[in-house]
């Protein structure tokens, strides 16, 4: 490696020579070669990480004590080379090489090597470390090179590559501190002389020919890497010609997702018991210390039965993120995406647009954010708006009371629901984004160029610091947004109040004979009759305040319009709430059916919604409606955070409208399709 001569002074090296600069390092790697997970070990922070090369799409900071000193420390995306090509490739080399805008240009560097994969690092390193900066290397997943039995000679690597050489497992924090101790040798010995600026050196990288460093790599293995144990390459090999198998692979994807929802089903029912129980005592406790009056009903109907209705979902939702982080760390994604991209092609969607529609299956929010790494505009257009038909966890609730009103007792069928429903988003984010190339936005999408990441033991501990985000933002979400709508809902629903004038003559009548009829079974000693038949007038009563309210109005004004997807008023109330967020609607049922149905008073929602009955006596929630209901959650745009978002990175509202209008629309003609069909089918 060949010194450069030193660069022309500049004010930025004089101010170099006088003050000691705050050290910033840089991690530099390959993809998925565990730099966000060193990152996390040496700061204590939590930046996302996935068996999954691309996981890191943006420079992030952080702090880190060395030698009593503070440092910044760079996490970066991952590199191949020094030659970036897409977008994030771009971002890395920028802030390596010092021209990120917002970031100081690295005084050192941890060059991170996966010792799994050395020699295809090591190519990467020999430009690397030409840059001529002070630099460390982490050795990575010497657990894993153990378990595939290679065994690598470290201070012949150190000698090869004339820096310090640290073997470390990111992920449980083996030999970080010897890092730290190898780092803060390297920082005390500062260059005297200011060395070139390594972006001036990176120009005159392609002395070497890539054949050379090819060359160069494999020589390197060859002294300092014994023996890899061909049996288990063979093994994981042998695994991934059956999942990324076109049809196989499809097939073993959907079981894998069956799996997963079974899982939630047969898991959250006892934790699900336990938030319902503590819910209906709170709304006992409540109503014993108010009295009866708005002030109860407020607290009781209004702002623990809507907040209590969202919260009951938090077990499904902390299971689901809670699998999905184990299953994003065994590597087994990588497979998916490769599975999932021969179909996203065939439509048109580039292959990077998967890891955006895999978050998305978490929020649209950032997903929509994620596409970033999408070159071509059109592309990024297109997977945009699809995005927001992947099923993100605010529609969970929604579907997992409606799938409990389906199939109360059998998991395996509401399993099969939730997988439907799924895919169901994912075949209309498919179908919408062909029928978007063939018009609006034409252009060939470009393959997924993509390693396969080994198979790894997944992390209980980041799995778990997953599931705790998620569920903290679903609790926050359920303590704000929700509350606050919750007792928006409940002051229309009971307001205004119903003078006697205001009940019709034929239900007062009704009214009337059902209370004679309880006060003549009461004296007759039947005690059970006469309370049931107490429970139908009061019933009648609460249904004619709601009837009579604001809410109660409006929806009778909308009933027309849902009658086709089978709705009732209450639930054209529901949709019309939720168009604020999506799991408005469940709160909406809670205080609409608890208000409503005063004689199921203490029964879990579903079980309330089980038995509504419309005014004729027929049930509301048949098996047609349902399904109905789970198809306009499944397609309807119902979140403002995403129309807001939307239109700032698509860069304009006329995208994030035209978003708004065609998910309404697609939700409106399939539910009233689904409810139709269903109808004419003769199913009750
Ligand atoms: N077995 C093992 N797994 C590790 C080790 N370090 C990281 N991993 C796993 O490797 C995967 C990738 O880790 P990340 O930290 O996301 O990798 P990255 O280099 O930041 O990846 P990109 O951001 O995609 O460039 C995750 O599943 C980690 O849990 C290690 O030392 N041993
Ligand atoms: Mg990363």
């Amino acid at each position: 490696m060949t010194l450069a001569p030193a660069p022309p002074d500049t004010p930025a090296h004089e101010a170099t020579r006088t003050a000691p600069r705050r050290q910033t390092i840089a991690l530099v790697g390959n993809p998925n070669a565990g730099k966000t997970t060193l990152f996390n070990a040496l700061t204590g922070l939590r930046a996302k990480t996935a068996n999954f090369p691309g996981t890191t799409i943006e420079l992030r900071v952080g702090a880190l004590r060395l030698a009593g000193e503070s440092v910044r420390l760079i996490d970066m995306p991952g590199l191949y080379s020094l030659s970036a090509a897409s977008s994030e490739e771009r971002a890395a080399l920028d802030g390596l090489l010092g021209l990120a805008p917002e970031h100081p240009a690295p005084t050192a560097l941890i060059l991170l090597l996966d010792s799994t994969n050395l020699e295809r690092n090591l190519f990467l390193a020999s430009q690397v470390l030409e840059l001529g900066l002070p630099t460390v290397i982490a050795l990575n997943m010497v657990d894993l090179a153990q378990r595939l039995g290679l065994r690598i000679k470290v201070a012949e690597l150190s000698r090869e590559l004339g820096c310090p050489v640290v073997p470390v497992v990111a992920k449980t924090g083996r030999g970080v501190d010897e890092l730290r101790a190898e780092l803060e040798r390297v920082i005390a010995r500062r260059p005297d002389v200011p060395h070139q600026p390594a972006a001036e050196r990176a120009r005159q990288l392609d002395t070497q020919s890539q054949h050379q460093r090819y060359d160069w790599a494999e020589r390197v293995v060859g002294r300092c890497v014994v023996h890899p144990d061909r049996q288990i390459h063979g093994r994981s090999e042998a695994i991934d010609r059956v999942l990324t198998h076109p049809v196989v692979g499809v097939v073993a994807f959907l079981a894998l997702m069956l799996g997963v929802f079974y899982l939630i089903f047969s898991l959250a029912s006892i934790p699900m018991d336990l938030i319902d129980g503590v819910f209906g005592w709170l709304g006992d406790v409540a109503a014993g210390l108010i009295p009866a009056g708005p002030l109860q009903s407020l607290i009781v109907d209004g702002m623990i039965a809507g907040v209590g209705g969202v919260v009951i979902f938090l077990p499904q939702i902390c299971i689901l993120f809670f699998l999905i982080a184990l299953l994003e760390d065994t590597g087994y994604l990588a497979r998916a995406a490769f599975v999932m991209d021969r179909l996203m092609r065939r439509v048109g969607l580039p292959g990077k647009a998967f890891v955006p529609m895999l978050s998305a299956h978490a929020c649209a929010v950032p997903a929509i954010m994620a596409t970033k790494v999408i070159d071509d505009r059109r592309d990024r257009l297109v997977t945009i708006l699809v995005l927001p038909l992947m099923t993100c966890s605010a529609r969970l609730p929604v579907y997992a009371m409606v799938t409990g009103l389906l199939f109360p007792t059998q998991p395996l069928l509401g399993a099969a629901a939730f997988t439907g429903a799924y895919s169901l988003g994912i075949l209309a984010a498919i179908s919408m984004a062909l029928i978007f190339k063939r018009t609006i936005l034409p252009g060939q999408a470009r393959p997924l160029v993509l390693e396969l990441p080994s198979y790894k033991m997944p992390s209980l501990k980041t799995a778990f610091f997953v599931m705790l985000d998620r569920g903290i933002i679903f609790l926050k979400k359920a303590g704000t947004v929700i509350l606050a709508l919750s007792i928006v809902l409940w002051w229309l629903a009971n307001f205004p109040e119903m003078q006697p004038g205001d009940v019709p003559a034929g239900t007062a009548a009704q009214v009337a004979a059902l209370e004679a009829q309880a006060a003549a079974l009461e004296t007759a000693g039947q005690a059970e009759q006469a309370a049931l038949a107490a429970d139908q007038a009061a019933d009648l009563i609460s249904q004619q305040q709601l009837a009579h309210s604001f809410l109660g109005r409006l929806g009778h004004l909308i009933e027309p319009a849902v009658l086709p997807m089978g709705f009732d008023w209450q639930l054209g109330v529901g949709v019309l709430a939720s168009f604020a967020a999506r799991e408005v609607v469940v709160s909406t049922l809670s205080i609409l059916y608890g208000l409503g149905e005063e004689g199921a008073e203490g029964a879990a929602l579903v079980d309330q919604m089980r038995a509504a009955t419309r005014p004729d006596g027929s049930l509301v929630f048949t098996l047609p409606v349902c399904f109905s209901l789970l198809v306009f959650y499944v397609l309807a745009m119902q979140c403002f955070a995403t129309t807001a978002i939307a239109a700032r990175e698509a860069g304009g509202w006329r995208w994030a409208l035209l978003q708004l209008g065609y998910m309404t629309v697609l939700a409106y003609g399939a539910a009233t399709l689904t409810y139709q069909g269903l109808t004419w089918l003769g199913a009750a």
